[in-house]
């Protein structure tokens, strides 16, 4: 039996900005439950945000949270998660957070490979700034600034992910609670940089990809399907006519805790440890030598 319930991360008298109608609010019932039965307690779990709609999640339950700056989400998780290496922690935001200002950061922390889980809202839409393009706006998709509609390919991240052989990479939707809550938990359980580009209508700034065009355009991966093979992943990523949900990719790799002698030699919190200066000056005089 779970000791967790997804009501522990309930907050109360918050003031939700979200639209009628956002996939924000199945994503916010989705990570409770995911939390709750992975029996992850809110005082053991850190999410970090960038800017927007999205980034605004880690407000509406309890948790700690760090808002940070737009798109620098990631850096700031992969120090939380190396000198807190016993907690839970997550970078969230959306896919002009994560894919367009904070780009160069998924680059570097794929290669790095933290121990984080990096959820992106992917309404294919900047949001919270009134509905402009994004990285991943398809093309011909008219907006409110792209009027005669995006003249731009959009923007792969699972191909991109896969390329540089993150770690653990998967696409799910919002309108399927369960498999999402399913991907979610293997992705946080895997060890090492897990992204998850989480599909997510929004009702007000996307009437193109709408939850019915989720539904229309997408399939699940068979259960045949082996995420171990890199070739095959990066075949599937690349399909267009429907678009496969699923864990696409994985593998098992040395992170960057394990990489760096300093995060791997103490698991105790920094805050925890004891301050001793002229240790550390010899550790580094012993690395010039
Ligand atoms: C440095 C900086 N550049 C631009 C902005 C303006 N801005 C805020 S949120 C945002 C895009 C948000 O889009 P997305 O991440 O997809 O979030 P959504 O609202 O769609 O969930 C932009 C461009 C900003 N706040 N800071
Ligand atoms: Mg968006």
């Amino acid at each position: 039996m779970n000791k967790m319930d997804s009501k522990d991360f309930d907050l109360e008298n918050i003031d939700i900005s979200w639209c009628p109608g956002c996939g924000n609010f199945s994503i916010l019932k989705i990570l409770k439950e995911t939390f709750a039965e992975l029996d992850i307690k809110p005082e053991n779990l850190t999410v970090v945000s960038g800017i927007g709609q999205s980034s605004k999640t880690p407000h509406y339950f309890k948790t700690n949270t760090f808002h940070s700056l737009h798109g620098r989400a990631i850096p700031i998780a992969t120090a939380v998660k190396a000198i807190n290496p016993n907690l839970t922690v997550i970078a969230e935001g959306g896919d002009g957070d994560m894919y367009g200002e904070g780009g160069n950061h998924l680059l570097h922390a794929i290669r790095r490979n933290p121990d984080i889980t990096n959820i992106i809202h992917d309404n294919m839409v900047y949001g919270l700034t009134k509905g402009q393009a994004s990285p991943t706006t398809m093309l011909g998709v008219k907006t409110t600034l792209q009027v005669d509609g995006v003249i731009l390919e959009p923007f792969n991240p699972i191909a991109f992910a896969i390329a540089l052989n993150a770690s653990f990479v998967a696409r799910a939707f919002v309108g399927d609670i369960e498999k999402t809550k399913e991907i979610l938990k293997k992705a946080i359980n895997h060890k090492g940089y897990a992204i998850i580009d989480l599909f997510q209508p929004c009702p007000s700034y996307n009437k193109t990809q709408t939850f019915e065009w989720f539904r229309q355009n997408t399939y699940y991966l068979e259960d045949a399907y082996d995420p171990h093979d890199r070739i095959e992943a990066f075949k599937r990523s690349l399909e267009t006519e429907k678009l496969p949900l699923g864990i696409f990719y994985i593998n098992q790799r040395k992170t960057f805790e394990e990489n760096i002698g300093i995060y791997n030699e103490n698991k105790e919190p920094l805050s925890f440890r004891e301050r001793n200066p002229l240790k550390i000056s010899q550790f580094i005089d012993s690395k010039l030598r």
